[in-house]
């Protein structure tokens, strides 16, 4: 008797710490930045599990101006390194890599880097990215120049900015299916 109700105390506990880990984190306020002729919009992050060796994040581009410019990533307070990278299904496997020269954003485009796309990718983090924090990144357009941008962390595998976990998402995107070229 005393061993059920143990039981159903420890399983209530459990559903309610579930309940509370799906709840939408609500993240820092993503800020928007202009820089040049560049606009940049809904700038998010992805949280990574204890371990993972790189993670990602996502960003709108628009430019405004008359000439293509080209996007790619300095520097993270978070990871060793930073990198453009594209993705592709290759015999029905995901791979990505590194855009060579820039990622274009030609005149009046707006690019979304998003998941399964185009993302920012910070490789060898120095820690996991926590969900609820900012994660910083130094970007560099070849025209419009530099700017910094905080990225609000969103959930693990989360599909879009503020929206919580997204299931099988995360492991079509950096699990086990994916195929990273390294140049
Ligand atoms: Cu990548």
């Amino acid at each position: 008797m005393t061993q059920i109700a143990w039981k159903t105390a420890t399983w209530s506990l459990a559903g309610i710490a579930l309940a509370w880990a799906q709840l939408p984190a609500t993240p820092a306020q993503a800020a928007d930045y202009t820089i040049g002729e560049i606009h940049i919009s809904q700038p998010w992050a992805r949280a990574t599990p204890k371990g993972a060796s790189s993670g990602a994040a996502y960003l709108t581009l628009t430019n405004n101006g008359t000439m293509p410019d080209r996007l790619s990533c300095v520097s993270s307070n978070a990871s060793a390194e930073c990198q453009i990278h594209s993705m592709t299904m290759d015999n029905g496997v995901m791979k990505m890599r590194p855009v060579e020269g820039g990622l274009e954003i030609k005149p009046g485009e707006t690019v979304t880097l998003k998941p399964a796309g185009f993302h920012i990718m910070l490789v060898d983090l120095k820690h996991p990215l926590e969900q609820g924090h900012d994660v910083e990144a130094k970007l560099k357009f070849e025209h419009a120049g530099t700017v910094d941008v905080e990225f609000p962390i969103a959930a693990i595998g989360a599909p879009a900015p503020g929206a919580g976990a997204g299931g099988g998402t995360m492991m079509q995107d950096h699990g086990g299916m994916m195929q990273m070229d390294k140049h």
